[in-house]
C-alpha cells in the first residue's frame, strides 16, 4: 500500500498495517508497553476499564480487542514510565516552562504530588495535601461564590462529576462549564428544540439495522476509531454512507481492519464513503437544504400520481411546523444553495436521491457541524432532513451525534451544568438539606469574559486544559494572572497549569486506568458512552506515585476545607466507598440511575431512558419541530471577500485535544511539523503562495484587536478553495472570544475568517527563533 518513504503522500486506509506500526512506534517507552500488554485486552470490556480516548459505544459482547490506534495512544499516554517530580520544578522555572510545546511539556510524563505556585521563586514547590487543601478552602471562604468557576473536562467519572458539582451547588455556585462548552453544547442546545432530548436516539444496534448512513463534520478514523467497524459491516451489506466534509479525511475513505487476518492478509480495504461531498465550511446548512429541496420537490411529483416520499403519517402524527419549513424550502434558491455550500445541485440531487431510497437512515455528525456561528442551526437542519422520512424514533434510524471526550455526556447527566434548569435541584435541596443557587451559571465563554472583566476571582479545574482549549489565547493568559486562585487537578502537565494565578496549586490524580484503593477496598468508578449507555470501570494499574489522590478525593478534601459540615453528607463516607455516591446519584435522578449499584454491575451495562427513541416528544409543542434555520451560512465569514478565507482548526491523528502524542498524522501526511496551513492549490496560486512557504495568518473580526500568527508552512491539499485548515489548539490565539455559537456558545473553531499572506522574510526568522514552542506572534 501507499505509505512509501514520502508520507506526503499517504494512500493508505485507516487501521490495518499503517495503525499497527504506528503502536509499535508509540512504543518507546518501555514501562508503558509492559503495562499495556496487561491493560490493552480489559480495554472498553466488562470488567475491565472504559478507553480514556473517545466515548463511543461499546459492543456487548465486545471484540478480542476493543480497542483502536488512539484508544491505545491514550493508554500508552496515562500508563507512561516518565514522571514530573519535585527535581523538574527545581530545575525549571514557570517563566522558563511557558516557552515550552504542548508535546514536551506532556511528555514529561504523570505528576506525582501536590504543588503549589511560589511567586518568589517562580516555581512549583511541594505541598502537603492538607495544606493544599485548608489553603484552598480558606481562600474560597473568603471569595464571592458566583466569582468562582468550577471547569471540568469530560473525563471524570459520573461518581466525581455527582461530587463536584454538588460541592459548587453548596459553596452555592452554578459556574460549572465543561468542555461541553467548547463541543457538543450545540447538540445539547438544538436537539431538546428538536426532538426533546438533549441526546442522541441511536444505539449500537440500530447500525445493523440501518440501511443509510449520512456523515457530517465528524472525522470517525481519527475520533471515533471502533466505529469503523460498524461502518465496516453496514458497508459490507451493501448500505450506502455518504459523507459531507470539506476535506477528504482518510478514514471516512477506506478502512482495512486489524482484526480481520484476511484484509490484514490481502491489504484490501472496505470503502467507507460510498458518497463524498466536499462541502465548504459552514455550508452545510445550504446542503441540507438543497437535499430537503429535493426531497420535498420528489415527493411533489409522486403525489401527483398517488404515491408519497414523505413519510406524511410521522409528519402529521409526529411533528410540528412542517408547513412553515416545506414553504421555506421550496423558496430556496438553487443558485445560492449552490453558492453556500460549494456544492453543484446535481450532488446535492445524488445525495437526496440516496437518502430517498433508504428506509432506515442514521444521521452522524461532530464538530463540523457544532463549532460554527449557527451551529445550533446546523445540528437542526440535519433533525429536519431526518424528520422529513421518519428516521427518528424507529429501529435502524436516528440522530447520532458523536461525543467527544469519553465521560463528556454522563457529566452533564449528573448535574455538570451551568443551567439550573438541567438539574433536578429541588431533589439535591430535599436530599442535603440546603438552597441551592437558582441562577444561571456561567459557560465556557462567559467564563472567559467573566475573567477578563475581572469579575471571576478564582478558576477550580477538574482536568483539562482550558487556557489551551479555549480562543483568543493571548488575551485570556494576561487576564488569568490577575485571578487569585487557580486550582489544577490532573494527571499530566500542560499549558494551563503554567498561567497561574495569585495563588495556583496543582494537584496531582489518579488516572482511570489504575488502582483506587479505598477505605472499603478498590473502587469501581462509571461512565456514560455517546448513545447513552452507563459502564462500570475498575482500574488495576499500581498508581503512577504513592502521594496521589483519586479525583474524588481530591474533591472531598477541597469541598470539606470549603464547606460547613452537614449532618446529611459524609465526604469521607463517600471517599471510602463510590457505591454510596452512587446510591446519592440513583436518589437524585431515579428514572435514570435506579438501582444503580445492581445494574452498573451487568456487563451491558444500562442504557438511560431516552423519550424521542419512543416517539415521545418532551418539547414545547409536544412534538417533534421542525425548525427553521436563520441563514443559509454558518460561517462568521459573510463578506464574499475572495481573500478572507475560512480556516477550520484540526485535530490530527496524533493528538487527543490538547495532548500532542506526536507530530505524525500520518493521514493527512503532515509529518515532523504541526505548523502547516492546508491550502487548495488554486488558493495558493491566486495568492502567489509556494509550497513550503512561511505564511502569516491574520483573523478578520469586527474589533480592534489584532489576532496574527506567523510559522506555518502551505501546504497544497485537497480542500475545496476559500477553506484552509490548521491545527488545534496552535491556531487558537486566532479566534474570537466573540466569534462563537448563536445561543449555545461554542466557539466557532471550524470556519475562522483570515487572511493568509506571505511571511516577510525577517519576520519569518524572528518568529522561527522565538517561538519554537508557541509560534504565535
Ligand atoms: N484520537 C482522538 N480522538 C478524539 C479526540 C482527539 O483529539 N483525538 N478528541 C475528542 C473530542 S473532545 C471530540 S469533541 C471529538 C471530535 O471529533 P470530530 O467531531 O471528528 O472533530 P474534529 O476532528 O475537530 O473535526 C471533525 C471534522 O469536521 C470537518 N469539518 C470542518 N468544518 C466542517 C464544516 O463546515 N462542515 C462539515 N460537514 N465538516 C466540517 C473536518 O474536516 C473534520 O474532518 O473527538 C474525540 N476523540
Ligand atoms: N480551535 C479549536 N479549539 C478547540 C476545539 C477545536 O476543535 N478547535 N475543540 C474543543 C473541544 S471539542 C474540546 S472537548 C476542548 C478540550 O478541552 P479540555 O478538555 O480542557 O482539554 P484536554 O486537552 O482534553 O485536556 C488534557 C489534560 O487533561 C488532563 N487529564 C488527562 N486525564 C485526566 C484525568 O483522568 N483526570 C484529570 N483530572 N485530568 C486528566 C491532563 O493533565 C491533560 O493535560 O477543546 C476545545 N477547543
Ligand atoms: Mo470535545
Amino acid at each position: 500500500m501507499g505509505q512509501g518513504t514520502d508520507d506526503r503522500s499517504y494512500e493508505g486506509p485507516a487501521g490495518g498495517w499503517g495503525s499497527v506500526r504506528s503502536l509499535v512506534r508509540k512504543s518507546s517507552d518501555e514501562h508503558a508497553v509492559s503495562a499495556a500488554v496487561h491493560e490493552l485486552p480489559r480495554q472498553n470490556k466488562p470488567g475491565g476499564f472504559m478507553c480514556v480516548s473517545c466515548a463511543w459505544a461499546k459492543p456487548v459482547p465486545p471484540r478480542p480487542a476493543e480497542f483502536c490506534e488512539n484508544g491505545a495512544k491514550a493508554t500508552f499516554a496515562e500508563l507512561t514510565g516518565r514522571r514530573v517530580e519535585r527535581a523538574f520544578f527545581e530545575k525549571h522555572t514557570v517563566s522558563e516552562l511557558l516557552g515550552w510545546a504542548d508535546y514536551d511539556l506532556e511528555h514529561e510524563g504523570r505528576l506525582t504530588e501536590p504543588m503549589r505556585y511560589d511567586p518568589a521563586s517562580d516555581r512549583y514547590v511541594p505541598v502537603e495535601w492538607s495544606e493544599a487543601f485548608a489553603a484552598i478552602g480558606a481562600q474560597l471562604k473568603s471569595l464571592d461564590p458566583e466569582s468562582v468557576v468550577f471547569y471540568a473536562s469530560g473525563r471524570a467519572s459520573l461518581e466525581t462529576s455527582y461530587m463536584y458539582q454538588l460541592f459548587a451547588r453548596l459553596y452555592g455556585s452554578n459556574n460549572l462549564p465543561d468542555s461541553s462548552n467548547m463541543c457538543h453544547e450545540s447538540t445539547s442546545v438544538a436537539l431538546p428544540e428538536s426532538i426533546g432530548v438533549p441526546i442522541g436516539t441511536v444505539r449500537l444496534d440500530d447500525f445493523a439495522a440501518s440501511d443509510g448512513i449520512f456523515f457530517f463534520g465528524q472525522n470517525v478514523g481519527t475520533n471515533s476509531p471502533r466505529m469503523l467497524h460498524q461502518l465496516q459491516e453496514a458497508r459490507e451489506r451493501g448500505v450506502p454512507i455518504v459523507t459531507f466534509n470539506p476535506l477528504r479525511e482518510r478514514g471516512l475513505e477506506a478502512f482495512v481492519n486489524p482484526q480481520s487476518p484476511l484484509q490484514m492478509l490481502t491489504n484490501r480495504p472496505t470503502t467507507i464513503s460510498s458518497q463524498y461531498h466536499q462541502v465548504r465550511a459552514g455550508g452545510d446548512i445550504a446542503a441540507l437544504m438543497g437535499m430537503c429541496k429535493a426531497v420535498i420537490a420528489a415527493d411533489d411529483a409522486a403525489a401527483a400520481g398517488g404515491r408519497r416520499i414523505l413519510d406524511t403519517a410521522f409528519i402529521e402524527e409526529h411533528t410540528h411546523g412542517y408547513d412553515d419549513f416545506a414553504a421555506m424550502v421550496r423558496d430556496a434558491d438553487w443558485a445560492e444553495i449552490e453558492r453556500e455550500s460549494g456544492l453543484a445541485r446535481s450532488a446535492l440531487e445524488e445525495a437526496a436521491a440516496t437518502y430517498m431510497a433508504c428506509d432506515r437512515v442514521i444521521g452522524i455528525y461532530g464538530m463540523g457541524l457544532t463549532q460554527h456561528r449557527l451551529g445550533v442551526d446546523n445540528v437542526q437542519m440535519f433533525v429536519n432532513l431526518l424528520l422529513l422520512r421518519g428516521n427518528i424514533g424507529r429501529p435502524g434510524a436516528g440522530i447520532c451525534p458523536v461525543r467527544g471526550h469519553s465521560n463528556v455526556q454522563g457529566q452533564r447527566t449528573v448535574g455538570i451544568s451551568e443551567k439550573p434548569e438541567m438539574v433536578p435541584l429541588d431533589k439535591m435541596a430535599e436530599q442535603f438539606g440546603f438552597e441551592p443557587p437558582r441562577k444561571k451559571g456561567l459557560n465556557t465563554v462567559e467564563a472567559c469574559e467573566g475573567i477578563v472583566a475581572g469579575e471571576v476571582r478564582a478558576f477550580v479545574g477538574l482536568g483539562g486544559n482550558f487556557v489551551r482549549a479555549i480562543p483568543d489565547r493571548e488575551v485570556m493568559e494576561q487576564a488569568w494572572r490577575g485571578l487569585d486562585l487557580t486550582v489544577q487537578i490532573a494527571t499530566k502537565l500542560n499549558r494551563s497549569h503554567l498561567v497561574v494565578g495569585k495563588s495556583a496549586f496543582l494537584l496531582p490524580c489518579l488516572g482511570r486506568i489504575e488502582r483506587d484503593e479505598q477505605a472499603t477496598g478498590p473502587q469501581t468508578v462509571s461512565t456514560e458512552d455517546s448513545t447513552g449507555v452507563m459502564h462500570g470501570s475498575i482500574g488495576r494499574r499500581p498508581p503512577a506515585s504513592p502521594h496521589l489522590l483519586s479525583e474524588p478525593a481530591i474533591v472531598a478534601g477541597i469541598a470539606k476545607a470549603t464547606l460547613p459540615p452537614n449532618p446529611r453528607l459524609d465526604w469521607d463516607a463517600w471517599v471510602g466507598d463510590y457505591a454510596l455516591v452512587r446510591d446519592a446519584i440513583a436518589t437524585s435522578y431515579p428514572s435514570i440511575f435506579h438501582d444503580f449499584n445492581r445494574r452498573i454491575a451487568q456487563p451491558e451495562g444500562f442504557p438511560r431512558p431516552n423519550a424521542a427513541r419512543e416517539r415521545t416528544w418532551t418539547t414545547k409543542t409536544g412534538k417533534a419541530n421542525f425548525i427553521l434555520p436563520q441563514s443559509l451560512c454558518a460561517s462568521f465569514d459573510m463578506s464574499g471577500d475572495p481573500d478572507v478565507l475560512r480556516l477550520i482548526t484540526l485535530r490530527s491523528n496524533d493528538q487527543f485535544n490538547t495532548t500532542i502524542y506526536g507530530y505524525r498524522d500520518r493521514f493527512r501526511g503532515v509529518i515532523g511539523t504541526r505548523m502547516v496551513v492546508l491550502m487548495n492549490k488554486a488558493d495558493m496560486a491566486r495568492l502567489g503562495l509556494r509550497e513550503d512557504q512561511q505564511v502569516t495568518m491574520e483573523t478578520v473580526a469586527d474589533d480592534d484587536r489584532v489576532r496574527r500568527m506567523s510559522g506555518f508552512a502551505v501546504r497544497p491539499y485537497n480542500i475545496p478553495p476559500g477553506c484552509i485548515g490548521a491545527y488545534y489548539p496552535e491556531c487558537n490565539a486566532l479566534i474570537p472570544l466573540a466569534q462563537h455559537a448563536r445561543v449555545s456558545k461554542v466557539p466557532a473553531a471550524k470556519s475562522v475568517p483570515v487572511k493568509v499572506t506571505a511571511t516577510l522574510a525577517a519576520t519569518a526568522t524572528a518568529t522561527a527563533t522565538a517561538t519554537a514552542g508557541m509560534a504565535a506572534e
